[in-house]
């Protein structure tokens, strides 16, 4: 037997992105429901199949085994619960549920073994997985005593609606017109944002707190990381800029090779060729791609990498789609035999 899936919504840039994994991930898929607030005749395309998307209110539940939900807190709020009462295993795309103690929040290259018997869990921030999954096996084999990372997000993260503000302001610049930004407060074309969105406690932005408390969640401890998030006019692929200090003393040699070994990394990492991560290599991938690996010359145990990844894929879909996977069982889907 196969997955049967429901995409509450299937037709965002999160919902897109989880169509195209599932197809390249040749997944066998019994039955695909593709939701949305309003379903409006409107469609999706799953292999070549053009599937209506429906409206969620009407959803009849016991036609799916598993919903990832990608429509926002509000919807997830709504929704799921009503989704859990019939026996569905909801994989949360939203914000909503991360820092419940109840709900796992889950990455499964780190921390796969907190899904437990949950029928909720959560998938974090994008940038968060990206970071998590290139900090766990350091974690593991040094300790980390304390991070500090600065983020280069794409628009992407935002949604459909910041990829068209960036692409009409670009128009706009090239042809010597007044920028008028909507989406964000200023521009973002031929710029960079000191923040992805609002500002919270302590002066930090939401996402710098969901940085920081995704990743102590996941990794399962109180974790010394702080964060600057910044917006940078990149369609696809968050970058982050990370300094950690370790307790155990390491080589560059063993640096590497820990990252080298480690489940999603590819490092990518010869300076005597020129070769860093970009989000445009990264874009359209789901590996982590990791370089700039350095020694702070004033710190013997303070550690510079360089961390890029697609963050509709890594960061979303395919995170979600693996938390799936590993739950195969569930639905009497033999490992392996699930494509
Ligand atoms: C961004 N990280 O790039 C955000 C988007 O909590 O899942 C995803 C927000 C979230 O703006």
């Amino acid at each position: 037997s196969g997955y049967r899936i429901a995409i509450v919504g299937a037709t965002g840039l999160v919902g897109q992105t989880l169509l195209k994994v599932l197809e390249d991930k040749a997944l066998r898929v019994d039955a695909l429901v593709a939701l949305a607030r309003e379903g409006g005749g409107r469609s999706v395309t799953f292999h070549g199949r053009s599937i209506p998307v429906e409206p969620l209110e009407e959803m009849d539940w016991t036609r799916v085994d598993v919903a990832f939900f990608a429509a926002g807190n509000a919807v997830s709020e709504a929704y799921a619960p009503r989704a859990m009462e019939q026996g569905v295993t909801v994989i949360d795309k939203s914000s909503r549920f991360r820092m419940d103690d109840r709900v796992p929040l889950v990455v499964p290259e780190v921390n796969r073994e907190a899904i437990g018997d949950s029928r909720l869990i959560a998938s974090p921030n994008c940038s968060t997985i990206q970071l998590v999954i290139a900090l766990a096996p350091l974690e593991w084999r040094f300790g980390i005593d304390r991070v500090v990372v600065s983020t280069y997000q794409a628009v992407s993260g935002t949604g459909r609606e910041a990829v068209e503000e960036l692409e009409h302001e670009v128009q706009q610049a090239v042809a010597g017109q007044a920028v008028t930004p909507q989406v964000y407060p200023v521009p973002i074309a031929h710029n960079v944002l000191a923040f992805c969105d609002n500002f919270g406690e302590a002066d930090y932005t939401g996402e710098e707190w969901k940085l920081m408390r995704e990743s102590a969640k996941i990794l399962g401890r109180d974790l010394k990381l702080s964060a600057t998030a910044v917006r940078v006019p990149v369609y696809v692929g968050h970058a982050e800029s990370v300094y950690l200090e370790t307790q155990e003393p390491w080589s560059i040699e063993a640096v590497r090779e820990t990252l080298a070994t480690a489940p999603s990394v590819r490092l990518v990492d010869d300076p005597s060729r020129g070769l860093v991560p970009t989000p445009l290599d990264a874009a359209g991938h789901d590996d982590v791609l990791v370089g700039r690996i350095r020694r702070d010359p004033h710190h013997p145990r303070g550690l510079h990498l360089f961390v890029v990844a697609d963050n509709l894929r890594r960061g979303a879909a395919t995170n979600a789609i693996d938390i799936m996977r590993t739950l195969s069982s569930r639905w009497g889907i033999e490992e392996g035999d699930d494509q």
